[in-house]
């Protein structure tokens, strides 16, 4: 552990050379530490990273190019990097157990695309494919292009819808998945909430993906991979797993066997910033089938790999390895049930009635509120969450009907049980406090509410008071 001391003395360093650049910009840095010291942070993607892993960030690597892989680059120079990426690969690969980890992408979107084509490298018979393995896209021919596109317009992708939980990036049109993919998705059973195994397998033995996709943005409950692996092994599909959200609770083993996506899936893909607690970025892990086809990500849908955000996930990837992060990962779940049971005992409506990971999904409707009018009263009020689709929502994708809120962040400042459940007193002050409000010409509005502004800020103050027992980066003053 390095001293508290030399954590201040690095960030204390770093802005007073910024300052002397452009003031400004140091001056919103050290904004952006007082708002995250000062707000309850509960979005379920949100994370603190160490005082280690972002000032591995800061450095010379960022003005290295590195396109290729360790060892066979495609600029000189790169020993180095190999040296960081190599070490990322192997903490990643002991932390999962799998045979090989792929630590460039940029993030989360990054890192499905690598696996989307290395799958469909790997399992599409497409001259035009083969073809823009060994050269840059932008080198094909429009007549291999168009070839391309013929080959693989037709493939098929089966992920969890939307308003279930599944992320955008697993087929849906607003993203390029979604254009790649003929899509269909599963969506969960509309009386428990949870996923109906055996309406996954039938809508699979219908639609015959090529890809079966399991994880979730939205989801509060565990996915069981081996019954997920069985369904796409009996269509011959090839099966992934996103655990971008609950790749710290793998890592810290709080999700073993049937439950832990490395042995079950072929590919799996993470971002490294949520409750892995890592910096900005994307891996994928994968068997040797696989492999070279992923190690080809850039420059086939990557731009040049980023080795400053590398050296920071070897380091982060290093204090997932430590006793101390299983600890921390079962915290996040103790810490997400007790937020659960405030809510519910206080009258909240939870999807799935609950939680088994590190998000509760609270039904807002149940308080007469869009999802809109509550992330906005709870913002005012100083807790910062994000709106969210519920299964079959009646307000869609913009207004919803949801408010996620997650427990890794405020874990990470040692918040406990008992924090949480003082924390769902706030929430539902807040919800049952705040009222759906209406538009000048008198019609109901989806995005306006009436909460009294006193109310608002004596919750904020509340706020404040139950972080002040737990300070966010005790170690670094910048003052
Ligand atoms: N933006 C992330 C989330 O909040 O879940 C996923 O892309």
């Amino acid at each position: 552990m390095s001293s508290p001391n030399a954590e201040s003395t690095a960030f204390r360093s770093a802005l007073e050379v910024i300052r002397a650049v452009e003031p400004r910009v140091a001056d919103a840095i050290g904004a952006e530490l007082t708002d995250q010291r000062e707000s309850l942070k509960l979005i379920a993607s949100e994370n603190y990273a160490s005082p280690a892993t972002l000032l591995a960030m800061g450095n010379w690597f960022s003005d290295k190019y590195a396109e290729g892989t360790v060892g066979r680059r495609f600029y000189a120079g790169c020993q180095n990097v190999d040296t960081v990426e190599a070490l990322a690969a192997e903490h990643a690969r002991e932390l999962f157990g799998a045979s090989h980890a792929y630590v460039q992408p940029h993030s989360g979107i990054d890192a499905n695309l690598v696996a989307f084509w290395a799958i469909l490298a790997d399992r599409v018979e497409s001259p035009a494919l083969k073809r823009a393995q060994v050269r840059q896209v932008n080198d094909l021919s429009e007549e291999d292009w168009f070839a391309l596109r013929r080959e693989l317009g037709d493939q098929r992708m089966l992920g969890m819808s939307l308003d279930a939980g599944g992320h955008l990036t697993h087929g849906f049109r607003p993203n390029i998945s979604g254009k790649m993919f003929d899509q269909r998705s599963y969506g969960t059973d509309p009386a428990t909430g949870l996923i109906d195994y055996d309406r996954v397998a039938e809508a699979a033995r219908e639609f015959r993906p090529l890809i079966l996709v399991a994880g979730y943005s939205a989801y509060p409950r565990k996915v069981n991979f081996r019954i997920m692996r069985e369904i796409a092994d009996s269509v011959g599909a090839t099966f992934m797993v996103d655990m971008a959200h609950f790749a710290g609770l793998v890592a810290g083993k709080v999700f073993t066997g049937d439950f832990d996506p490395v042995p079950h899936a072929h590919i799996v893909t993470t971002t490294t910033h949520k409750s892995l607690r890592g910096p900005r970025g994307g891996m994928v892990l994968c068997g040797p089938e696989l492999a070279d086809q992923v190690d080809r990500g850039c420059p086939m849908v990557l731009g040049g790999p980023l080795p400053h955000v590398m050296a920071a996930k070897a380091v982060a990837l290093a204090e997932a390895r430590r006793p101390d992060f299983a600890d921390y990962a079962q915290r996040i779940v103790d810490n997400a049930q007790a937020l659960a049971e405030g809510l519910l005992r206080r009258g909240a409506t939870l999807v799935t009635g609950g939680t088994d990971n590190h998000l509760v999904l609270i039904d807002v409707s149940g308080y007469g509120l869009t999802g809109r009018q509550a992330e906005q009263a709870l913002l005012d009020s100083g807790i910062v969450t994000n709106r969210n689709a519920v299964p079959q929502d009646p307000n869609g994708a913009w207004y919803t009907s949801g408010i996620r809120i997650g427990t890794p962040a405020l874990t990470t400042r040692g918040l406990g049980t008992a924090e949480m459940d003082a924390t769902a007193e706030l929430i539902h002050t807040v919800l049952s406090q705040t009222t759906p409000g209406s538009n000048a010409d008198g019609t109901p509005s989806k995005a306006k509410y009436v909460l009294d502004p006193a109310l608002a800020d004596k919750v904020s103050r509340q706020a404040t008071d139950l972080l002040s027992t737990h300070p966010l980066y005790p170690s670094v003053t910048l003052a």
